[in-house]
């Protein structure tokens, strides 16, 4: 006779074939896209370990991009003077291989997740020397195994001046061109980009523009620039999104939207700062049982409108990423106040199509 943990074993793997089976019959938003842009998601460990072969299914099924949520911030893949922390990174160009999905590299440089031992640096030849040395060994070590890196994430400060980074602090106002001048030399295989949030305000966006003119008047390149899209429903700023991808791309950049998502939750400042936090009250959380069918269809009425203005500059648009693979995955769920539950997504936290994803995938036909 079977014995008990065989028959629960199969009843598993029998679940396991269903779940896969009904993920293929939902429309896939990256066959949907195919001629018009890629379709990204964030991934994190669990996602890019496999360990659940129905959520690697559905991965590989919806998305034709992926950006590591965190393993290859410096903090993590970069832990000490000469210590390198490659394994995950390596199994993300692995995944990205071996299921055809192009990965971009994020970040290279960025003031956040930095490791530790920076903290106790105070030398413009130390600060320069784990610059250079963390760009070299990272770029060159993926050149051409990844699509494109995100060189420098969020140098700027909402009025478009730079922020004062430690970066900026020791190395001066000529730092990203320098980092795009060594990813350039050690991934040239790789495309280049700059990428921030609020950089379709018209402050942010003209100090972006500076930036990008800098580099490409010192012969350096750059492939594009990313508009992370950390957006907030029945407030998207469309008039400034397509501004700004015509002024971008008149720079001959390729636009990306990097880490969609839009919040529906309470919040009383705009962006994506991960400084920043909110204190928690009574009203912080309202939507912990549940969703109003108001706010869905809102959430729906936004995604709707963002995709059509994509559709309308497929031309200039190249990557279109979500920042999470479904609503329990996101960030969104912790910051700026932890323990929430936020639905910013296209997918619902069992990975069903939200009312949003049905509007995204009619304009398609
Ligand atoms: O989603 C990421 C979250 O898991 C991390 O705790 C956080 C801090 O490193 O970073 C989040 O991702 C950020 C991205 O790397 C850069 N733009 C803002 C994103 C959301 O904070």
């Amino acid at each position: 006779m079977m014995s008990l943990s065989t028959a629960l074993l199969l009843l598993a793997n029998v679940n396991t074939e269903q779940g896969i089976a009904l993920a293929q019959t939902i429309p896939s938003l990256k066959d949907k896209f195919k001629k018009d842009f890629l379709i990204g998601t964030a991934l994190n460990n669990t996602q890019i370990e496999e360990r659940d072969p129905q959520t690697t299914a559905f991965i590989v099924r919806q998305f034709s991009a992926a950006t590591p949520e965190n393993i290859m911030k410096a903090g993590l893949i970069h832990p000490g003077w000469d210590k390198y922390n490659f394994e995950m990174a390596d199994k993300l160009v692995e995944f990205g291989r071996k299921h055809n999905i192009k990965i971009n590299g994020h970040t290279l440089v960025w003031h956040s997740q930095l490791p530790f031992f920076i903290r106790g640096i105070h030398s413009q030849d130390s600060i320069r020397t784990f610059f250079t040395n963390h760009i070299k060994t990272v770029a060159g070590r993926y050149d051409g195994k990844v699509f494109s890196w995100d060189v420098v994430n969020e140098a700027l400060n909402e009025d478009g001046t730079l922020r004062k980074s430690v970066f900026l602090q020791y190395l001066g106002d000529d730092y990203i061109t320098e980092a795009f001048r060594l990813a350039q030399r050690a991934s040239p295989k790789s495309e280049l980009y700059y990428n921030d949030y609020n950089n379709e305000q018209p402050a942010k966006r003209a100090g972006c523009i500076a930036v990008i003119k800098k580099i490409q008047a010192a012969n350096v390149r750059i492939d594009g620039v990313g508009i992370q899209g950390h957006w907030h429903a029945g407030r998207l700023p469309l008039k400034d999104i397509e501004e700004s991808i015509l002024q971008y791309a008149a720079l001959g950049l390729k636009v990306m939207f990097t880490e969609l998502d839009i919040e529906v939750l309470p919040r009383n400042f705009q962006g994506a700062d991960v400084g920043q936090r909110m204190v928690a009250n009574e009203q912080s959380n309202p939507y912990a049982s549940g969703l109003p069918d108001s706010v869905q269809q809102q959430l729906a009425v936004d995604y709707e409108a963002l995709f059509k203005l994509f559709l309308k500059h497929k031309d200039k648009i190249s990557r279109v990423t979500f920042w999470g693979v479904n609503d329990g995955d996101s960030w969104l769920n912790n910051w700026p106040v932890r323990g929430r539950t936020s639905y910013p997504l296209l997918f619902d936290r069992n990975n069903q199509p939200k009312p949003a994803f049905e509007k995204v995938i009619a304009l398609t036909k």
